[in-house]
């Protein structure tokens, strides 16, 4: 049995990539951070009872600042695989915090990889790691965007993975590691923060129908990404670390939107034609730097990986919008 180390365990593609490790029979450990309330939501469906005597999926108190908890962890659990999904991964909130995130999204990825290097001196094992790199490093570049562009982060939380994804590479040429990055373009689900802007605005939605609202209020609606379905794109990052060879990847679909036209495309889905009368614009949400415009080249990953998105864009809104519909349905009145 294969056994997986997983950081972020709890937020959106944590909890993917543990039931697809589950269903691949891995054993899998989980970093948590201790919260005065639960922070499980995400993963208590795979949760197991510690009591129980089969046990393949354990929860690990830690934080991405501790080293010495890292280390320890590392140690004990003696991974086959680790994957790194840990970060203070808000880019607005970058610019509140920049030395929590350089901190936590960019000197976390340094203690695990220095705690692996050590663990792999001392012992008869390797251990593969993935970096869960963005395409916010890419920032200002113009798209679309591959494995061979660079990089021109816009906000500290790009700058904080910009070092983090060099230190990878570093670590794989002057140790030998098999050490990956995937880079991710935007990746969302029913399962998304409710602060990035595609949740915000399907639980916004169904929190005006719910009357629980009036408004939604956002920043910029003209900036473009490339959106995809979460689901699909774990399956990506564990299809890296089965490579022969340790590369670096670039997962996305390759189209791209604006905020308006998620905006619409999300109106619409729950039946109301006129959403500028529930939309304001806030300049509270405006970037001091913004990313304007995202598009993923993934041919790389298609080719090698024989990955390919399957979820569009319309789906995926569809599916985001009827998830909260159902969460606030039983406050729904008529639009
Ligand atoms: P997310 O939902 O915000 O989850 C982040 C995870 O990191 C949570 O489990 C969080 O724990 C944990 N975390 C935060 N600070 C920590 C700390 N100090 N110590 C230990 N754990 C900590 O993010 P996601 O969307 O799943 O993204 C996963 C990874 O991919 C992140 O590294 C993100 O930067 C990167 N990424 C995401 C996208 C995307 O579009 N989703 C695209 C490219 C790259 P709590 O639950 O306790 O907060
Ligand atoms: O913003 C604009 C905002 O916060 C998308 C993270 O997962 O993907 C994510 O970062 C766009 C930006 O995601 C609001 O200005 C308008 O242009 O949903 P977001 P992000 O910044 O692209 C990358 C790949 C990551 O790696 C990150 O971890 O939407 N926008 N109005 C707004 N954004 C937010 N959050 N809230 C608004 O009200």
């Amino acid at each position: 049995m294969k056994k997986a180390f997983v950081t972020g365990a709890t937020g959106q593609d944590g909890s993917y990539l543990i039931e697809l490790l589950l269903e691949k029979g891995y054993e899998v450990h989980g970093l948590i951070r201790r919260s005065s309330t639960f922070n499980t939501s995400r993963i208590d469906h795979v949760y197991q009872d510690p009591h129980e005597k089969k046990l393949h999926f354990y929860l690990h108190y830690g934080d991405l600042s501790d080293t010495g908890n890292i280390r320890k962890l590392i140690f004990d659990i003696q991974p086959d695989e680790v994957y790194h999904l840990g970060a203070q991964s808000h880019v607005r909130v970058s610019f509140d915090i920049p030395e929590y995130t350089a901190d936590i999204t960019g000197l976390g990825a340094l203690r695990i990889l220095e705690a692996i290097k050590d663990f792999e001196k001392s012992h008869d094992k390797k251990i593969r790691f993935y970096q869960a790199s963005s395409s916010e490093m890419f920032g200002s570049t113009p798209p679309p965007q591959n494995e061979k562009t660079s990089f021109h982060p816009r906000s500290p939380y790009g700058c904080a993975k910009v070092f983090a994804y060099h230190t990878t590479v570093n670590y794989r040429e002057a140790y030998n590691m098999f050490a990956v990055n995937g880079v991710l373009f935007n990746h969302e689900s029913e399962r998304r923060g409710e602060t990035f802007v595609t949740r915000k605005i399907t639980r916004g939605i169904a929190r005006i129908l719910a009357g629980l609202d009036k408004k939604l209020y956002l920043g910029n609606l003209n900036a473009r990404r490339d959106w995809g379905y979460a689901k699909e794109y774990m399956e990506a990052a564990w299809m890296m670390l089965q490579q022969d060879k340790p590369d670096d990847y670039v997962i996305g679909t390759g189209e791209t939107h604006s905020v308006k036209e998620f905006v619409q495309a999300a109106f619409k889905h729950a039946g109301i034609s006129d959403w500028k009368k529930y939309v304001e614009i806030d300049p509270r949400y405006y970037r001091p730097t913004e990313v304007d415009s995202l598009i993923a080249d993934p041919s790389k990953a298609r080719k090698k990986l024989k990955w390919k998105p399957k979820t569009t864009f319309d789906s995926l809104v569809r599916l985001m919008v009827e998830e909260d519909l159902r969460v606030y349905s039983p406050n729904i009145k008529e639009a």
